[in-house]
């Protein structure tokens, strides 16, 4: 069975953004059973833990020998043997794989960037110089983004892991109205985040927050 490795615990502002929910909703989808090794700081300082994540990150998978990292990587392996989530003729694999690496290249770090600066920063006063031109710069790409996918439901005709890339990566700005407010992604992101799957994935990834809160807060 696939092992999913998850963080125990994290704060408020993570729960529910955490990069595993994209694998959990990835094997929901595809309805492929999975068992978490929940971790926290601990171990992924470990030697051990850095021969299967060289920054000490979350997500990893292992299945039958084989270690992955990368959300991304992890996503596209399940989909490859999921029609759930992919079609299987070349052609239509390669377009999943493009918004894919859209979605962590082109899509990703604009948004990352702003969430940093709102999350981590947003009392230095560089943070208050920089965040106009950064949200500016996010709109803008996102804006493009949703140009695309006006009148569409989906980014390539049907829900496919492009979608659930994509729509993983917008929910990053969701202490902010910059994507709920928007006629086209706003919708999209809803539909998204209502199949099913996404819900088990949440309440999974939730559910191990909140058994793991108080033994976190009475450390
Ligand atoms: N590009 C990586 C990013 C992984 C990542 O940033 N994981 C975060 C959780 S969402 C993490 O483990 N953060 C803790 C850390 O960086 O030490 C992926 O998509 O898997």
């Amino acid at each position: 069975m696939i092992k999913l490795y998850a963080f125990r615990w994290v704060p408020d502002f993570a729960q529910g953004l955490v990069r595993d929910l994209r694998v959990r909703w990835a094997l929901e989808e595809a309805g492929i059973p999975y068992e978490t090794t929940l971790i926290g700081p601990d171990e992924t300082e470990t030697a051990e833990y850095r021969t299967l994540q060289p920054w000490g990150q979350v997500p990893v998978i292992e299945e039958d020998g084989l270690v992955l990292f990368e959300s991304a990587a992890i996503v596209q392996y399940i989909a490859d043997r999921s029609e759930a989530l992919s079609p299987t003729d070349p052609m239509g694999r390669a377009k999943v794989a493009q918004w894919l690496f859209a979605a962590m290249n082109s899509v990703e770090p604009h948004v990352a960037n702003l969430g940093n600066i709102d999350v981590f920063y947003a009392d230095q006063e560089w943070a208050k110089l920089r965040r106009p031109s950064q949200e500016a710069f996010t709109r803008m790409k996102l804006a493009s983004l949703a140009k695309r996918l006006d009148g569409k439901t989906w980014l390539e005709g049907r829900f496919t892991a492009a979608d659930l890339m994509m729509v993983s990566v917008l929910r990053g700005l969701r202490h902010t109205d910059i994507v709920t407010s928007d006629p086209v992604l706003g919708p999209y992101v809803a539909r998204g985040e209502g199949r099913p799957a996404f819900q088990r994935a949440l309440a999974a990834q939730l559910a191990a927050f909140k058994d793991n809160a108080a033994a976190t807060e009475a450390a």
